[in-house]
């Protein structure tokens, strides 16, 4: 029995710590991040297992770690031990090779190898074994993210019963011209089908997602309407709903407000004088269109010289995923880029990119957020992107214009304030740049207003509250008046 105030048990394909090695001994640091933020509070308030990997399978003493870590966070911290090979087919090889492309409609990334399926319903069956022994009678388990696909099937089979089991796509679902193409496209659609709640970023997602079941499950039946719907498949019933993730807007606005992130602010704008600054802030990802953004950059400066001397394109790249070949290729084509369109446009006492590739401290980051006149972020698909959000909620004074991809999942919500593009198409992106650039203040204003209000309407809160919500509702119609 799943009970609306048992123990919450998350499980995600890594822990909200990470256990690294430092010297001779190892450490460990707790994770940051929206997610784990919002979830503290409620895991240390009802109290909650996070099952996950811990990042270094071959630290000895890794039990007394999370137990240590676990004890000051508040909650249990539960590892699941992937072996070095289990690392490369099932994370490198079926979530980073495979799913994550095929997922972001990128097909021709996709590297089909049978041995990485084997591996990622066997190590999803390792999480549903740690899973089924840190349950009590009551507890309710929320699963998360596409490395996570198998784990309420192999629950079910290893004997863990029918307790009710919800589930979040991070990422968006494709469409079924693509998904169509994955050698086992039937099973992952059948042990979706084994969650009792899946939640989607956006109507988009859900929408794929049911024309899916439709063309290999025939036998699925959909029924209702509004932000939750069912689906029926051999006997069984799996609400599927749309949640837009959220941030902690109030904790954005609140920190931009504090005298470092406005010295900050200051700083960057003080060396980037007299031009208005346009941010791009991305973790190295194909997914985020970053060479695509670079090239509608140069179309813009090309077609529109008067903004030579009067803009500065700030690109923030977080390293990611660095152990993979085509990451550090993207990583030789934005640098390769980045030098091209310098060496073709400086002049003296001007640079037209300013390009870091490293992780920023949080006072830098929203310092960023607070001081750019505009955000430019143009991902080729996006489950939802947040960096979008932060940045509205961080515009404390409103003079900041947001562009945003038409294929961010963000899009749905914030498609009233921002100038939405497509990011395949250079020159419109190029003319969105040169649009939010004469853009009075008065229209600033007032679109980023609207963005604020969407991102603080249905923030990190909202998102998880209605999750749950919908996991314990008895009835459907309880969500019709909200969708
Ligand atoms: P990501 O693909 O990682 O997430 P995004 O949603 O943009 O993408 O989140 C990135 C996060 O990294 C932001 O919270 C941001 O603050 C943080 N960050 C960015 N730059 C940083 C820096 N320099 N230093 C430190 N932190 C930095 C996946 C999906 C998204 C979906 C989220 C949440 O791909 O589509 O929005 O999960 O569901």
């Amino acid at each position: 029995m799943m009970g609306a105030e048992g123990r919450l048990v998350v499980v995600s394909n890594r822990l909200p710590v990470a256990v690294e090695r430092e010297g001779d001994g190892w450490s460990v640091r707790p994770g940051s991040g929206g997610l784990v933020t919002a979830m503290a509070p409620i895991l240390r308030g009802r109290g909650g297992v996070w099952i996950g990997w811990p990042g270094a399978s071959g630290a000895p003493e890794i039990g007394r770690f999370l137990r240590q870590a676990g004890a000051e966070a508040g909650y249990d911290l539960r590892g699941v031990p992937l072996t070095a090979e289990e690392e490369r087919h099932f994370y490198i090889g079926f979530c980073n090779e495979i799913l994550w492309p095929l997922f972001h409609d990128l097909l021709d990334r996709c590297n089909m190898d049978p041995i990485y399926w084997e591996t990622y319903r066997a190590v999803n069956g390792k999480y549903a074994g740690v899973l089924r022994e840190s349950m009590s009678p009551g507890d309710m388990i929320w699963v998360h993210d596409y490395h996570l696909m198998a784990v309420a099937r192999e629950f079910r089979e290893q004997g863990g019963g029918e307790h009710p089991l919800s589930f979040f796509l991070h990422i968006p679902f494709p469409p079924p011209d693509i998904f169509l193409k994955l050698p086992w496209r039937a099973p992952i659609l059948e042990d979706l089908l084994r969650y009792d709640l899946i939640g989607f970023q956006t109507e988009r997602d859900r929408r794929n997602f049911t024309h899916c079941l439709h063309a290999v499950l025939r036998a699925a039946a959909i029924r209702g309407k509004g932000r939750v719907i069912s689906a029926e498949h051999g006997g069984r019933t799996t609400r599927l709903g749309v949640f837009p993730i959220g941030i902690d807007y109030d904790y954005f606005d609140r920190e931009s407000r504090t005298d470092e992130v406005a010295s900050r602010a200051w700083e960057i704008h003080s060396n980037l004088p007299k031009r208005q600054i346009i941010l791009g802030v991305d973790r190295l990802d194909y997914t985020k269109g970053i060479p695509h953004r670079l090239q509608a950059f140069r179309a813009a400066l090309l077609k529109h010289p008067e903004l030579i001397q009067r803009v500065t394109l700030v690109q923030i790249v977080v390293p990611s995923r660095e152990d993979v070949p085509e990451y550090r290729a993207l990583k030789t084509e934005i640098d390769r880029l980045v030098g091209e369109i310098n060496g073709q446009f400086t002049q003296h006492g001007w640079v037209p990119i300013q390009y870091m590739f490293r992780s920023l401290t949080r006072d830098q980051l929203l310092g960023y957020y607070r001081t750019a006149e505009i955000a430019l972020i143009t991902p080729l698909k996006d489950g939802m992107n947040l960096v979008a959000k932060e940045y509205c909620a961080c515009s404390i004074e409103e003079n900041a214009v947001l562009i945003l991809s038409e294929f961010a999942g963000a899009a749905a919500q914030l498609g009233g304030g921002a100038l939405l593009v497509n990011p395949y198409d250079r020159e419109a992106a190029a003319d969105a740049i040169v649009r939010a650039f004469h853009m009075s203040p008065e229209e600033r204003r007032t679109r980023m207003r609207r963005l604020r209000r969407a991102c603080q309407k249905q923030d990190i809160f909202w998102w998880i509250d209605a999750i749950l919500r919908a996991a314990v509702a008895k009835e459907l119609h309880e969500f019709l008046a909200d969708g």
